[in-house]
């Protein structure tokens, strides 16, 4: 049958009317089930060993278009709506965001998995089915508020199964229940995400906000993501989360190598286990139990095969982020891994005196990155230079120990989402260009190169982007209520709310621009600075910040001396959907964290690939795209990592010399409890935050925000020669192949799974 005949007999059968009869929301139930049919007749993807990817985090986002493109039938789709008077996007608009990740490191483990089927290798992520995904964020009063923010309908990507498992706590048992949602590659066959659940989740828990019952975990297991990113959060049921995980998914790991007739001693020739980040360590200790308390292992047996079989990769170098659980909170949840983790521990104590790589340390703290790096076989970082810094410092006394383990994998995002779904008109012409071998071979983009003259390709380019900025400005009309020019420079910094990223030194270039307009000095053409973030719940002053970004949009917005030069917009809600919104219509791309604080970012690849030029610090990611595009096609500013790092080591950064030296700075940071400031604000926000600036500032603000100044101003005169301007975006699109998804997952199977 084909495609529309399907794709009526649905809408008949679901509804009881023709495609054209539909409401989007109606044709988008039909459109979902059509494509989780044909997803299903893709063959699985089989071999010898297995990839598992464990993670607390899937930001999947909306799938429908990329399971469309993926399965190569989106543009027929289109053109079948299209007759029938309907508009494919507008019925992707009707799909919920499964928002099921804070920020980065959910969203890689969502573009990892794309890869790995579009590779064709053998891999399944293993997470928790959250009822409620990241908090929703909504503005009241310029603060952030945070509400429950569901996802799940009768109809969604999840298919139940009867798989489920029984996982012990100390002081109770709780069944889980398994969905899977089918993860199909690129022109390839079909992996699953298995989402682990648990039935006796009672949604009505929730009483104001996101706040609810911690106590009873068989209610209350699955029903929230921890809004956290590299913050501290230390609570009983972050664990209870961590372990109904690890142990789900070691049972399920361990049921599929029965199932083959496969032998557990050689575990490690048939899985690899990759840990994200240390929120899944307790797999090793769990595995380890399982093998000895059933399988008959000896532990000395079980230790030597999860060692050959477990991989971990580190996302931070934040000191606060690394998860330390006291050992007394895994005894009251886990009582049943404490035996398990004193060995482990001990074996190390044994071998190893120095009290720095110790697993229980002298407060009786479990380290878990401990855990992974002695019994794991691999330790990587996620950039080059996060990775130099793990060896130099951080986890230095470790890659003194075992050097073999260490290695790099610079992230990626997939262009499937990234470049074909959120730009298609910038995709088709890249097709038209150089062909369409760039979809399957990223490296192919470079072709572009030899055009970097071609001034009606420049030109297109640059009506794409014109495009783009008129379609942001409709929809920020329509959910902010705030008038753009798509003439002004788009200058966008998009990001979870954390100090180290410093969304407050924009902030306080956006005052200084402020100033200077006041004061009579016009800009050549006017700017638009967009901010979308949210801000972790119990984070004080990154709640401050977004009040000063709220206060700020009201004070320019509304002045009219300034407002036809510059507005200012926090966009509400910043999630994955946003992103595919804002992204493509970004002129200057912001990627300004203190150096050596940023492991990777994987949004400044998402605007390079979409013809953003990056404004930028040597940190993360960021140092590999300076190499690729060259000084003339990035602006570089602030402190190198070394200076940073330095200044940590002698404590020796003081804020007020800054200010007390710096006029411009001054004057910027003394706007924030102004008069003008006060009148629209809070005073406590606005005063702490000042504070905080002044007295101590621990991500360095101050240090690089003259020559932040000073590089951006230059930025915004260079994007007048608009021939040269337009060249680097080209080169940026040219340079971006290296960081597609693709080929991070072949060197992840090359060093460290080797599947196949
Ligand atoms: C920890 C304990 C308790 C509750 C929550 C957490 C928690 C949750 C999420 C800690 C950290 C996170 C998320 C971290 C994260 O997103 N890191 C980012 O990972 C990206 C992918 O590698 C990098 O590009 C970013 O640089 C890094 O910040």
């Amino acid at each position: 049958m084909n495609l529309e005949k399907q794709l009526e007999k649905l809408t008949k059968e679901r509804h009881g009317k023709s495609i054209k009869a539909c409401s989007d929301a109606q044709l988008y139930d039909c459109v979902l089930q059509l494509t989780k049919e044909q997803m299903a007749e893709k063959p699985a993807i089989k071999g010898k060993k297995k990839v598992y990817y464990i993670s607390m985090e899937f930001l999947i986002g909306k799938l429908l278009s990329n399971n469309l493109i993926n399965l190569g039938i989106y543009e027929e789709l289109e053109e079948i709506l299209k007759k029938n008077g309907k508009e494919l996007a507008a019925i992707e608009e009707a799909e919920p965001e499964p928002s099921l990740g804070n920020g980065g490191l959910g969203r890689l483990a969502a573009c990892f998995l794309d890869s790995i089927a579009t590779l064709g290798l053998p891999g399944d992520g293993i997470g928790l089915n959250y009822h409620y995904g990241l908090f929703k964020q909504v503005f009241k009063d310029k603060l952030q508020k945070a509400e429950k923010n569901d996802w799940i309908e009768k109809n969604s990507w999840l298919t139940k199964t009867d798989t489920s498992f029984e996982v012990v706590y100390g002081d109770r048992k709780v069944k889980s229940i398994l969905y899977d949602i089918d993860v199909i590659g690129y022109e390839n066959g079909r992996n699953k995400l298995h989402l682990f659940d648990v039935e006796s989740v009672d949604e009505g828990l929730v009483k104001g906000g996101i706040n609810f019952d911690k106590s009873k975990i068989e209610k209350n297991l699955t029903l929230f993501l921890y809004p956290d990113d590299s913050d501290e959060a230390g609570n009983l049921l972050r664990i209870y989360q961590e372990y109904f995980m690890v142990s789900n998914g070691a049972q399920l790991i361990i049921k599929e190598l029965k199932e083959k007739g496969l032998n557990l001693y050689q575990m490690h020739k048939y899985v690899a286990i990759q840990i994200n980040d240390t929120h899944p360590t307790l797999v090793i200790p769990e595995l380890i139990r399982i093998l000895t308390w059933d399988e008959g292992f000896t532990i000395e047996d079980a230790v030597n095969v999860v060692r050959k079989t477990c991989a971990y990769t580190n996302h931070t170098i934040l000191a606060e982020a690394l998860e330390k659980w006291p050992l007394a909170y895994i005894e009251k949840v886990v009582p049943q891994l404490v035996p398990i983790i004193k060995e482990l521990s001990a074996r190390v104590a044994k071998k190893y005196k120095n009290p720095k790589v110790q697993i229980i340390d002298a407060e009786r703290k479990v380290h878990m990155a401990h855990i992974d790096i002695h019994y794991g076989y691999s330790v990587n970082g996620v950039a080059a230079i996060h990775t130099d810094i793990l060896k130099d410092t951080e986890l230095h006394h470790f890659y003194e120990i075992y050097p073999e383990k260490f290695n790099n994998k610079t992230n990626g995002i997939t262009f499937r989402r990234w470049l074909l779904s959120c730009n298609r008109e910038l995709s088709a012409l890249l097709t038209d260009t150089i062909g369409d071998g760039y979809k399957k071979n990223a490296d192919e983009l470079e072709k572009l190169l030899a055009k970097a003259d071609d001034v009606k390709l420049l030109d297109a380019i640059e009506g794409i982007k014109r495009q783009k900025k008129e379609a942001l400005c409709t929809y920020i009309k329509e959910k902010e209520g705030i008038e753009l020019n798509p003439d002004s420079i788009f200058d966008i910094q998009v990001k979870r709310l954390h100090e180290y990223k410093r969304q407050q030194m924009n902030a306080l270039y956006i005052i200084h621009k402020y100033l200077e307009i006041k004061g009579g000095k016009k800009p050549t053409r006017p700017m638009t600075f967009i901010f979308g973030a949210k801000a972790a719940p119990a984070y004080v002053i990154a709640q401050d910040i977004i009040h000063l970004l709220l206060v700020l949009a009201e004070i320019v917005n509304k002045d009219p001396d300034v407002s036809p030069y510059m507005k200012v917009v926090m966009v509400e809600n910043y999630n994955v959907s946003y992103a595919e919104k804002l992204i493509p219509a970004c002129d200057v791309s912001e990627q300004i964290s203190l150096a050596s604080k940023e492991a990777s970012g994987t949004g400044n690849m998402k605007f390079m690939l979409n013809g953003a030029v990056t404004l930028g610090t040597s940190d993360g990611a960021n140092v590999e795209i300076h190499e690729l595009v060259g000084d003339d096609n990035i602006y570089i500013f602030g402190e190198k990592s070394d200076v940073v790092i330095e200044h940590y080591a002698k404590a020796d950064y003081v804020s007020k010399d800054y200010y007390k030296k710096s006029p411009v700075i001054k004057k910027a940071v003394d706007f924030i409890v102004g008069k003008q400031a006060l009148k629209v604000g809070h005073k406590e926000n606005l005063e702490r935050l000042y504070k905080e600036l002044l007295n101590k500032d621990w991500f360095m603000t101050l240090l690089d925000l003259e020559d932040y100044i000073k590089v951006k101003d230059k930025m915004f005169e260079d994007y007048e020669d608009r021939v040269k301007w337009k060249r680097k975006m080209l080169v940026n699109i040219a340079k971006a192949g290296f960081f597609s998804s693709d080929r991070t997952i072949a060197e992840y199977n090359k060093d460290i799974w080797k599947l196949n």
